[in-house]
Order: C-alpha cells, then sequence, then structure tokens
C-alpha cells in the first residue's frame, strides 16, 4: 500500500497557471479556479500579483522576437493576476487541454478559452507548455516557502489508491 503511495507521488506533476488581467478583471477567477478543481487536480499554491514590465519580459522571454512581444508585457502587466501552482497526474498536458488552443477562434468549445474568450491577445490564462517549462516558471513566479504539499480525502477516490 505505502509503495502504491509512492509509487502515485512519484508520477504527480506539478505545472503554472497564471489567470491574466482581463481574467481577474472580467470576474473570472472562480470560474477558472473551478474547472481545475473540479477535475481532480490540487492546489498547491495561489497569489494575487502586479507583475512589473520586467517580469513580464521574464515571463515571456521566449517570445522576445515576436511583434506582439511588447504589447503583450505591458498587458500582463496591467493589473493583477493569480498565479498557482497545480498538482495532479499528468497536469501540464491535461492543464493545456482544459485551457484551449491559444487562439480562442480556434480553441473548442468547452474548454476555457473556447468558453470565455475571444481573441488571442485577451485570452485570459497562461498555462505551461512542458515539463521544463513548468519548472522555470514555478521558480520565476513563486517562493519556495509559497509552495505547499498536502494529502487530502479526495485523492483515494480521484486516484483510486488506498
Ligand atoms: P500559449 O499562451 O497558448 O502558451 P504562446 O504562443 O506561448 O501561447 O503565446 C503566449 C501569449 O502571447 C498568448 O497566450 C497570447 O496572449 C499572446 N499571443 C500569442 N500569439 C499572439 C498573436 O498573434 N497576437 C497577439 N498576442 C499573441
Ligand atoms: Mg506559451
Amino acid at each position: 500500500m505505502l509503495q502504491e503511495q509512492e509509487a502515485r507521488a512519484a508520477e504527480m506533476e506539478r505545472t503554472f497557471i497564471a489567470i491574466k488581467p482581463d481574467g481577474v478583471q472580467r470576474g473570472l477567477i472562480a470560474e477558472i479556479i473551478s474547472r481545475f478543481e473540479r477535475k481532480g487536480f490540487k492546489l498547491v499554491a495561489i497569489k494575487i500579483v502586479v507583475p512589473s514590465k520586467g517580469f513580464a519580459q521574464k515571463h515571456y522571454y521566449d517570445l522576445k522576437e515576436r511583434p506582439f512581444f511588447n504589447g503583450l508585457c505591458n498587458f500582463l502587466s496591467s493589473g493583477p493576476a493569480v498565479a498557482m501552482v497545480w498538482e495532479g497526474e499528468g497536469v501540464i498536458k491535461y492543464g493545456r487541454k482544459l485551457i484551449g488552443a491559444t487562439d480562442p477562434q480556434k480553441s473548442e468549445p468547452g474548454t476555457i478559452r473556447g468558453d470565455l474568450a475571444v481573441v488571442v491577445g485577451r485570452n485570459i490564462i497562461h498555462g505551461s507548455d512542458g515539463p521544463e517549462t513548468a519548472k522555470d516558471e514555478i521558480n520565476l513566479w513563486l517562493k519556495p516557502e509559497e509552495l505547499t504539499s498536502y494529502s487530502n480525502n479526495a485523492e483515494k477516490w480521484i486516484y483510486g489508491v488506498n
């Protein structure tokens, strides 16, 4: 039993999810959290912050050559964003599925962007796109002491392990 629990714990991943300033202003914080929570993922860190422009540039560093980079960084630093870390089996990849395609015009109905956003420049949510970026983004946005680690009673029902 203990072995099974340990094996399960080793499979747990963490991803970085941010509700961007448009999602906060539109009153979508609870709606977005609820979609991850109801799925069975576990919230292990959360805070609300106004990122500086420099911080936004660090977060989106990989996109620095893109024509929309400056506008994107201005936008991310324009008001409060909600920074979160979610944990669960497959959460990085499935988190991206819950979020939907980058351009809300191409996001499937049922996804967060598909249901709640219209244009690519205001797509309300960010999610890490792989294990390396997840690690980097968690380290960028959160201090180690802001991350929690806990078990809850629902886990045995979500994962079927006793
Ligand atoms: P992602 O958020 O789905 O991972 P990325 O390609 O990493 O998409 O782009 C980061 C963010 O940059 C997008 O979420 C969106 O806000 C913005 N963005 C991407 N492409 C465009 C564009 O063509 N015009 C304006 N903004 C864009
Ligand atoms: Mg991305």
